[in-house]
């Protein structure tokens, strides 16, 4: 814990060495627990921190992508056994400089292990397909191959897990990269860089510059030498980017919002539901972007139910992520902090009934700190702002629904589609729920929270647009890599497809 109170002074790594930025300025990076607490200074890079990082991976490319595929999963299975050694002392980081708990800061690290090993393994597969031809004499095949150099633009909501998702199967299709992190998780991200160096990448292979998004991020997506873009974070930061690639014929894919939605049916197992409520509600403070942030709760049920989570959420303790009773964490920083407590005054002007929370939490030392109560909307409609916005932060609208196809109809009736989920007894209802709710990911009698990583991740609609993150054939890999098929003709003639018979 001791080592873990330490500034540091992190750096850019470009073409494997660490260095400050050209413009030679720093900013800070703190721990929302405590606004005092400096947990790193980082380099303020620009412009030509990034050109110099996209020179030293063009370079690095000509050799990495004729590295056989086996031995770069060896590298990423190094890097998994020193992120497994290292779980919690990069969790405790990660604690200090996001906010969220231990438990879920480690839980964080351990889905950049499973993906470390998942994609490590992947080295040994990429596989393609060999079919016969109409024709004698002749083969053919598709195989996988880079796309060549990567810009990658990563939240801070999990600073390490999606660094990761994007970084692993990049590297293992043999792409090289450039890494721009969120600059509230700067700190973070060196870390998991270092793994990445310690087990044994090659130089340039992988390239990291910290910055803001509008100075280095927005560079970074529209300069010339960079083949494709992979973006995690806002709604209208991504189609910004979207429309940069566009004009630019260049492969972009973004992951971004949710306003997801939770089910709960007159036969559910209620303490169940209630549970998966206060789970996907208000883990990680409620800054996932598959946060339960809508609970469509059955017209029979919905006064014991609101009864019974607004119980589970008075009980929710609040505090420094680092002690062990703690149960929420801190907003990430100052602006979220005013956008989510302007949004529950919006709420209540709205006409939706406040049944728990609706301000900031200053009690003790968490004045320091950007702590928000835990907050519950009863008699929210579908419309309202609060039930229609991305609002990242612990607050929930409960609205109630007379019978399953309007409680899909609700859940539907938003401009995004990440994650849902029902709780029911019944399996027809499961059927129709997953046959109908128009979300990248269903849940059934579990939260909205919590994907795994060897399926595909991510949404419709605003939450995300072009190829998957995660998961392997379908998700990452055929994000992180594009067909390339082979005829080979060793008849001696020429042969006609379609034509000789
Ligand atoms: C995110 O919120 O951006 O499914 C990612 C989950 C986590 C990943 C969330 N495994 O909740």
């Amino acid at each position: 814990m001791k080592e873990g109170m330490r500034m540091r002074r992190v750096k850019n790594f470009i073409n494997g060495e660490w260095v400050d930025a050209r413009s030679g300025q720093f900013f800070q990076s703190i721990n929302p627990a405590n606004k005092t607490e400096v947990v790193g200074v980082v380099p303020k890079s620009g412009g030509e921190d990034i050109d110099r990082a996209v020179k030293a991976a063009r370079k690095a490319y000509e050799t990495w992508r004729l590295t056989p595929a086996p031995r770069r999963g060896e590298i990423l299975f190094s890097a998994a056994e020193i992120l497994l050694k290292n779980k919690e002392s990069l969790g405790k980081l990660e604690t200090r400089e996001m906010g969220k708990i231990l438990p879920e800061a480690m839980g964080d690290v351990q889905e950049a292990i499973d993906m470390g090993y998942y994609m490590a393994g992947e080295g040994r597969r990429l596989s393609g397909e060999t079919v016969p031809s109409e024709l004698p004499n002749k083969d053919m095949k598709s195989i996988r191959v880079p796309l060549g150099v990567f810009g990658l633009i990563t939240p801070w909501n999990f600073p390490i897990a999606i660094p990761a998702w994007k970084i692993f199967p990049a590297l293992i299709c043999g792409n090289t990269i450039i890494f721009k992190p969120s600059s509230d998780t700067s700190v973070c991200a060196a870390a998991f860089v270092e793994v990445l160096a310690e087990a044994g990448l090659p130089k340039g292979v992988l390239n990291l510059v910290h910055g803001t998004g509008g100075e280095v991020g927005e560079y970074l997506v529209s300069h010339p030498a960079v083949d494709a873009i992979s973006f995690t974070g806002s709604f209208d930061t991504g189609k910004h980017l979207e429309a940069i690639c566009g004009a630019l014929h260049r492969m972009i894919v973004t992951e971004m919002g949710g306003k997801n939605a939770i089910i709960v049916m007159d036969d559910a197992k209620l303490d169940l539901a209630v549970e998966g409520a206060i789970w996907g509600g208000f883990g990680t403070t409620g800054q996932r972007c598959t946060a339960a942030s809508r609970i469509v709760v059955h017209k029979k049920i919905y006064k014991k139910f609101i009864e019974r989570f607004k119980a589970a959420g008075s009980r929710l303790r609040i505090g420094d992520g680092l002690r062990k009773e703690t149960d929420m964490g801190p907003v990430i920083n100052e602006s979220q902090f005013n956008k989510i407590l302007q949004y529950i005054e919006i709420g209540k002007k709205e006409g939706a009934k406040l049944i728990l929370g609706g301000k900031a939490y200053q009690k003790g030392s968490c004045s320091k700190g950007y702590f928000i109560e835990p907050t519950i909307f009863s008699e929210v409609t579908p419309e309202m702002r609060i039930a229609q916005e991305e609002i990242f932060g612990p607050v929930v609208s409960v609205i109630r629904a007379n019978h399953l196809e309007e409680a899909i109809q609700i859940v539907n009736r938003s401009l995004y589609g990440l994650s849902s989920a029902i709780y029911t007894q019944n399996v027809n209802s499961t059927a129709i729920a997953e046959r109908d709710l128009e979300t990248g990911i269903v849940y059934i009698n579990a939260s909205t929270i919590g994907a795994e990583i060897h399926l595909p991740f991510g949404g419709v609609k605003h939450s995300g647009y072009g190829r998957k993150e995660a998961g392997g054939r379908g998700g990452a890999l055929d994000t992180y890599s594009r067909w390339k098929v082979i005829y080979r003709d060793f008849s001696g003639r020429l042969q006609k497809a379609q034509i000789d018979k």
